[in-house]
């Protein structure tokens, strides 16, 4: 039976089973709505649903979806213990002087497996836990890059619904998680402390290249200056044509609340270049073509997991295991039933 939504949907449908799937329906909008009228609580239900991948959560963002892209979204990054979590709890307390909302998003892969850092970074931020301007949210993943690029965009989304004017997104670790990240963000801190060395793996990771801002945190305890003229002469050897974004560097004493203006102030300047050059839209396009991709990605995954949980796909095993197939061919042949099974799935909607 196909049933358009609305009230035609209403008048045609009016067996008991769909009378069922229509509440369900208005609940889900209802949790939008909430979002939008500023409900935390409401938030927070669905940022546990977006973690846990649940079908209601993941249907509930094309409700919110369109009520999103206001927010500016500020990526936090750098090793553990450089001082992020006191630096974004910082930045909070300076974006509250000037009025504007906050939503935070730590995002720690590593805590699945050791259960310290989230802990640490929600007394570094308590401060901030009963300002009602502030939202502060810890996600932590099962160690899977992609889902936890997906639960942070979505969690962005939810943020911006709600109204924060301001995202920081503190992530730790370094390489593809810290890069997939970036592309998430509008500006990308990058923060360093002296000592830790971790320059040469920042090259090789090609972060040097995902940064707008670099903070040299711990800068009193020597060695900063050292670190900035490093830094500099790396940014040098990069080919830069004219026109483009240099990235400023900063020196904070986070735990003293030193640098946190300069911070800020650079990050507002990155913003204004972005802007003044359009960037910031061709960046958010960006984001929007991973959140596709994401969601694209995981979609097909469930539907592989579903058609798995019968003989289907073991008999492509046998088949692939006695030579009588490729993983190739085999591909294809599952993506035909799938395009078939999907036509079928959206008539039935
Ligand atoms: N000496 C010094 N310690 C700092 C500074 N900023 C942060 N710390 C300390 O460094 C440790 C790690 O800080 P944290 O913000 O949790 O780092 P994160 O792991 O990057 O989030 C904590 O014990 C902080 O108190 C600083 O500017 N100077
Ligand atoms: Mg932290």
């Amino acid at each position: 039976m196909i049933c358009p939504g609305g009230v035609v949907y209403n008048l045609i449908c009016l067996s008991p089973t769909v009378i069922v799937v229509r509440a369900k329906i208005e609940t889900k909008m209802g949790l939008t709505k909430k979002i939008l009228a500023g409900d935390v609580s409401a938030a927070a239900r669905l940022i546990s649903g977006l973690e846990d991948e649940t079908p209601d959560a993941l249907d509930e963002m094309s409700h919110l979806y369109p009520h999103t892209g206001k927010a500016y979204v500020v990526g936090i990054t750098g090793s553990p213990g450089a001082g992020k979590s006191t630096l974004t709890s910082n930045l909070i307390g300076h974006f509250r002087t000037q009025a504007m909302t906050v939503g935070v998003i730590a995002v720690d892969p590593t805590s699945a497996f050791t259960g310290g850092a989230i802990l640490g970074d929600r007394i570094r931020m308590q401060e901030h836990g009963a300002d009602k301007g502030v939202f502060i949210r810890s996600l932590a993943t099962r160690g899977w890059v992609g889902g936890l690029a997906r639960a942070t965009l979505g969690v962005i989304r939810v943020m911006d619904a709600l109204g924060k004017d301001i995202i920081l997104v503190e992530t730790v670790g370094s390489g593809q998680i810290e890069i997939d990240i970036t592309r998430a963000a509008d500006s990308t801190v990058v923060v360093l402390m002296p000592g830790a060395g971790d320059e040469i793996q920042m090259m090789k990771a090609g972060i040097l290249e995902a940064a707008d801002i670099f903070v040299i945190n711990k800068a009193d305890r020597g060695g900063a200056d050292a670190l900035k003229t490093n830094l500099e002469t790396m940014l040098m050897m990069k080919t830069q044509s004219a026109g483009t974004w240099q990235p400023g560097i900063v020196l904070t004493e986070a735990i003293y609340d030193r640098g946190t203006v300069e911070l800020a102030a650079e990050i507002f300047r990155h913003r204004e270049h972005l802007t003044a050059h359009g960037e910031l839209a061709k960046r958010r396009k960006a984001r929007v073509k991973l959140e596709l991709m994401e969601t694209l990605e995981s979609y097909l995954k469930d539907y592989i997991h579903d058609i798995d949980k019968g003989d289907y796909l073991e008999n492509f095993v046998d088949a692939l295991s006695e030579g009588k197939t490729d993983p190739l061919s085999a591909t294809r042949e599952i993506t035909s039933r799938l395009a078939g099974d999907l036509c079928r799935r959206h008539d039935d909607k």
